[in-house]
């Protein structure tokens, strides 16, 4: 075999430049990489490992002769194109929400649930960004005392709301430092580019992302409730979130109160989260090591700290969980995927 074709759909993106990134570094063996976006972008060039690749416009067609198909262009798009890619032959691995709560379609972080790869029918569906480093955090843990109940508050950095997104942050943000008036700041996007209103995240911080569903929670929120439900193939786990914006570009936090069925000291945990695969254990409060979203970017790993039994309840623990949400919470996971796919011998092309 001389190597897989693959393509980028949404190639031009936040998710999808990254997508570009992560398969240059990867060890699949790669015949050629095609990359598509919307008709503004038709004819534009993006780079794999220093050749041209010529931006096209997605049409049915585009997916013959491909083996893999990474999409990142939206639901709406995968909606329309995934079943093209896979009637042509192609494995789609699909970064958006569209397909995740599917019980035909995997829903994968590979340190999870690998073997539910053996079930695909085609189509693979990569988590949403928080839930993806909550579930390698908390994997270790529930495979050792199991997890009764999780409570999570995410601290969202903003390019997972886009690449127009990070621009509006740059833009309040010297806004705010020319000394502006507030009225005067760009607010067209955030915090959800489909909903009414719009506010400023410069210095600032907004508990929505995504709609708001009828009950109050948003669709982030609910997305991070049952997928985590779908991987750990756990219905009984409890589960709540709330999901912040923070104007931080790259790197999503998250505090975690995890209650746990058996007993488990902190020591036991860390020792549990230095062996895990994925994890960087940061957690040295005496020298003030903590896991940060700055020091997280361009990094594959999710980085856990923090880690504190609760005053109260005797099986509760708390976490400070980083990780690059571009990388292990989109691209990363989708290309890492892809070479568990590979080392399965679960890709016929
Ligand atoms: P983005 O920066 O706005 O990029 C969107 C990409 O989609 C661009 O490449 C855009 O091309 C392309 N596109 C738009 N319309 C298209 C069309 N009709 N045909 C082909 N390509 C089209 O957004 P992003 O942050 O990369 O996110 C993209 C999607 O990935 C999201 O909608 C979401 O579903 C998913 N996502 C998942 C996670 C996760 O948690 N796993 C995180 C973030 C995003 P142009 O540049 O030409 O407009
Ligand atoms: O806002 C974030 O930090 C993550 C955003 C993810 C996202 C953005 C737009 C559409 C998604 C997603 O992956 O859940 C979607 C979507 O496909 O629903």
């Amino acid at each position: 075999m001389k190597g897989y074709r693959i393509a980028i759909v949404g190639a031009t993106g936040a998710v999808g430049t990254k997508m570009i990134q992560m398969l240059e570094q990867s060890t699949l063996p790669i015949q050629e990489v095609r990359a598509f976006a919307s008709k503004h972008s038709v004819g534009k060039t993006v780079f794999f490992r220093q050749k041209k690749v010529i931006i096209e416009a997605l049409v049915p067609e585009s997916f013959e002769e491909i083996d893999l198909a990474l999409f990142s262009a939206g639901g709406s798009i995968s909606k329309e194109f995934a079943s093209e890619a896979v009637k042509h032959g192609a494995i789609v691995i699909d970064n958006t929400s569209y397909f995740r709560m599917d019980p035909n379609v995997p829903l994968v972080v590979p340190e999870v649930n690998k073997e539910d790869l053996k079930k695909h029918q085609g189509i693979i569906a990569n988590p949403n960004c928080s839930t993806i480093q909550m579930m390698v955090a908390l994997e270790p843990i529930r495979q050792k005392v199991g997890i009764e109940r999780i409570i999570v508050s995410t601290y969202q950095a903003v390019s997972g709301a886009g690449a127009k997104a990070v621009f509006e942050l740059e833009q309040q943000t010297q806004s705010y430092l020319n000394r502006l008036p507030k009225k005067e700041w760009q607010t067209d996007i955030l915090p959800c580019g489909s909903d009414q209103k719009h506010y400023p995240l410069a210095f600032n911080a907004l508990p929505q992302i995504d709609v708001f569903s009828e009950d109050d929670y948003t669709f982030e929120e609910w997305k991070m409730i049952n997928e985590t439900k779908k991987i750990m193939h756990d219905q009984t786990i409890k589960v709540v979130a709330t999901c912040v914006r923070i104007p931080v570009v790259q790197g999503h936090s998250e505090s975690i109160y995890v209650e746990t069925k058996e007993k488990i000291d902190v020591s036991e945990v860390r020792e549990l989260m230095e062996k895990a695969s994925g994890v960087c254990l940061e957690d040295d409060p005496s020298q003030q090591i903590y896991p940060q979203a700055l020091n997280s970017v361009n990094r594959k790993e999710t980085f856990v700290g923090r880690i504190r039994k609760d005053p109260d309840i005797e099986k509760g623990l708390h976490l400070w969980v980083v990780s690059d949400n571009l990388l292990k919470g989109a691209a990363w996971n989708s290309v890492q995927i892809a070479e568990t796919l590979h080392e399965m011998n679960l890709i016929h092309g």
